[in-house]
């Protein structure tokens, strides 16, 4: 995470973000986008013009990376394989220096993102993200590579009073399932009482699916330029990528 802006002062928290039609997201219907959010914890169907599609997979491909927990830039190539030079295994990196990548400013302050975040949140957003991140393939089974990337195991995050994430795919596997993401539709508004006095990545899936039903989860299949909108406080997972490195563009409003 790397890039935060004031855009609105608290006193004119009156005030919808300006310039709706100037917005990237031409079809978009932000009422209804943000009733589902607010319904389910999740929105599909958005969708990333494809010059900034394009934009963006130039950026994170020419651009170094920091694996989770480094503290310095690496080139791509050298993590690229799912492994550090080292040999150990590597399964998130983050793109540096966002902030010089224009396309994404374009993004995070389009107006229609902008008005989806206030009529989450029920203000407009004080805080803006945005993070451009790798998943690799490790090729490890599952539960290692759940062991190196927490995020691939179920969990919900809370992150200040109220947040809304938008996630773009950048670069994906064709593979439906290929280095998607799930989430457990409903999830932000019904939990166990024993689910919120535990770290939630111990929680196991068996114990979500009983709770909530199998029926309930969403995998975001989807090609490169689609997105969705989800509140991070449901359950959601990234999915292991298998066939190839998947690049997502990642947008917080808090
Ligand atoms: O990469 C993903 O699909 C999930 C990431 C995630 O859980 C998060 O950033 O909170
Ligand atoms: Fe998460």
């Amino acid at each position: 995470m790397s890039t935060l802006y004031q855009i609105a002062a608290p006193n004119q928290d009156h005030l919808d973000p300006r310039g709706q039609n100037a917005s990237l997201f031409t079809t978009m219907d932000v009422e209804q986008v943000a009733l589902q959010v607010k319904r389910d914890g999740l929105a599909l169907g958005l969708r990333l013009p494809e010059d900034l599609r394009h934009a963006l997979a130039e950026f994170g491909t020419t651009t170094p990376v920091k694996p989770w927990g480094a503290r310095e830039g690496v080139p791509l190539e050298a993590v690229a394989g799912g492994r550090l030079p080292s040999g150990e295994p590597v399964a998130v990196a983050e793109t540096v220096d966002l902030d010089r990548c224009e396309a994404v400013r374009r993004i995070t302050h389009d107006p229609k993102l902008l008005l989806l975040g206030k009529r989450v949140l029920g203000f407009n957003p004080q805080g803006i993200e945005a993070s451009l991140r790798w998943s690799f393939p490790t090729n490890l089974p599952p539960t290692q590579h759940n062991d190196i990337d927490l995020a691939s195991r179920w969990h919900y995050d809370v992150i200040g009073k109220n947040s809304v994430s938008l996630f773009f795919y950048i670069l994906k596997g064709n593979d439906d399932l290929d280095g998607a993401h799930a989430t457990i539709l409903g999830s932000h508004r019904r939990k166990k009482v024993s689910m919120l006095f535990r770290p939630s990545t111990t929680i196991s899936e068996a114990e979500l699916m009983r709770y909530y039903g199998p029926g309930q989860v969403v995998v975001a299949t989807g090609e490169p330029g689609d997105g969705f909108a989800e509140d991070p406080n449901t359950f959601h997972r990234a999915m292991q990528p298998i066939s190839s490195a998947r690049l997502v563009l990642l947008i917080r409003y808090t």
